[in-house]
């Protein structure tokens, strides 16, 4: 019913995937060449999938293309709201009041300003590591601190390092946590047990936190995801960020789902913010909250899958790989410290010896990610399989030292 099989053609598409990364993972202009064609590329590097919008969000675009007038737009109806929050209880058993949603074009853009709403300029974010980088770049671009945790790593496992966390914030210029649940790059679904052990802290240090639920419809199959404001029911200082874009492949549809509880920071946020919405997003997220649910349990089945797959073919072909499958996400956080020197630019390597375009290391992922490399496995399995043969082959070769030295 759902063809997640299918490769489609992204060239000349104005894809940051094919057109991007030259930019986004060398800060390289087109003088940047390799020993592959752009299109030769294996692409497992930015969030975004390889799989076709669900056709129930097509046809919606298509009926409102059809409608041939695009001008200014708004969520002027209790349409949206009700969709989206009807999903949120549906799926997490915990929803919200309508006049606590707010939209942006980003996830990235509302965190890049809500830093400067929130805290002060001589005042530092803290932030868990390795982390999404954008969270370090909201706090670097308003001049803010930024203060990393690095997580405890048992064996491909993730944790949080409570001691040192407590430690962070409860220093006096620590106010703000930006929380990623689920978290990217590890994938792991935050417990309740951790959870509430959070919200502990962050009620004892009266702290700000923006929860980035970016990631929670995509679970393995039998996890549960858990908002943190279900956790904190009544704490006002709270901004819980999630999108449809990640959910449902429209990334470049921009828009995204922003909750905040505190009256006096929507007052800030109405009178700063700027940013008015798109007419085809809007019917595009209201589509796939009312009906993309049957596509999204196939995408699990599918990319659990992809998961078992990569599992056992690291396992059998690079056995010192350490990874565990993602609780959530599409991204497979692979630690390949056994076969690289600490300081090694992997995204660089892999480029240049399998023709995998993929993210890692510190310079990607801010702090603790040393050796890393980070899989989007949300591709065709044939495409994954072909990506894994070029990344296992490079290392192995890397090993008899058969390896072109990148430029
Ligand atoms: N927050 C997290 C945790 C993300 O992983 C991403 C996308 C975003 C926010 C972006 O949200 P947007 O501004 O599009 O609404 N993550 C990406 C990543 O890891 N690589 O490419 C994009």
């Amino acid at each position: 019913m759902f063809n997640f099989d299918e490769i489609i053609d992204r060239q000349n598409t104005n894809a940051m995937t094919t057109d991007g990364f030259r930019d986004y993972i060398f800060h390289a202009g087109p003088e940047m060449t390799f020993p592959y064609k752009d299109e030769e590329f294996i692409r497992m590097w930015v969030a975004d999938m390889e799989f076709a919008t669900p056709d129930v969000i097509i046809d919606a675009m298509r009926a409102r293309l059809d409608r041939r007038i695009f001008g200014y737009t708004g969520r002027y109806t209790d349409e949206y709201y009700r969709l989206f929050s009807g999903w949120c209880k549906t799926r997490y058993d915990w929803d919200f009041p309508q006049e606590q949603l707010l939209t942006a074009s980003g996830v990235v853009q509302a965190l890049n300003e809500l830093v400067e709403f929130i805290t002060r300029p001589d005042e530092s974010v803290l932030i868990l590591t390795p982390s999404y980088k954008p969270f370090k770049g909201a706090a670097d671009r308003s001049r803010r601190g930024c203060v990393c945790s690095d997580l405890i790593n048992d064996g491909g496992y993730f944790s949080i390092d409570w001691e040192d966390l407590e430690t962070k914030a409860a220093a006096e210029k620590t106010t703000l946590l930006i929380f990623c649940n689920p978290h990217n790059p590890t994938g792991r679904v935050w417990t309740q047990e951790e959870l509430e052990r959070l919200s502990g802290l962050i009620r004892q240090h009266g702290l700000w936190v923006i929860s980035d639920e970016i990631h929670c419809d995509l679970l393995r199959q039998g996890q549960r995801h858990i908002p943190l404001g279900k956790v904190m029911p009544d704490y006002e200082r709270l901004v819980t960020c999630m999108a449809p874009s990640k959910t449902f492949n429209t990334a470049g549809l921009l828009m995204s789902n922003i909750i905040i509880r505190s009256p006096a920071l929507r007052r800030i946020w109405h009178v700063q913010h700027h940013s008015s919405e798109n007419p085809l997003s809007i019917v595009a997220a209201q589509a796939g909250y009312e009906k993309g649910a049957p596509w999204l349990e196939a995408l699990h089945a599918y990319l659990d899958e992809n998961f078992r797959f990569a599992r056992e073919y690291l396992e059998q072909h690079l056995p010192q790989a350490v990874f565990t499958s993602s609780q959530a996400t599409y991204l497979a956080w692979v630690d390949l410290n056994a076969y690289f020197q600490p300081d090694e630019p992997l995204p660089l390597f892999f480029a240049w010896n399998a023709g995998v375009l993929l993210e890692g290391g510190n310079a990607m992922f801010v702090h603790n990610a040393q050796g890393f490399i980070r899989l989007n496995l949300a591709c065709p399995r044939s495409t994954l399989e072909e990506g894994l043969r070029r990344i296992c082959q490079a290392v192995n070769e890397k090993h008899g030292e058969k390896f072109i030295q990148p430029a």
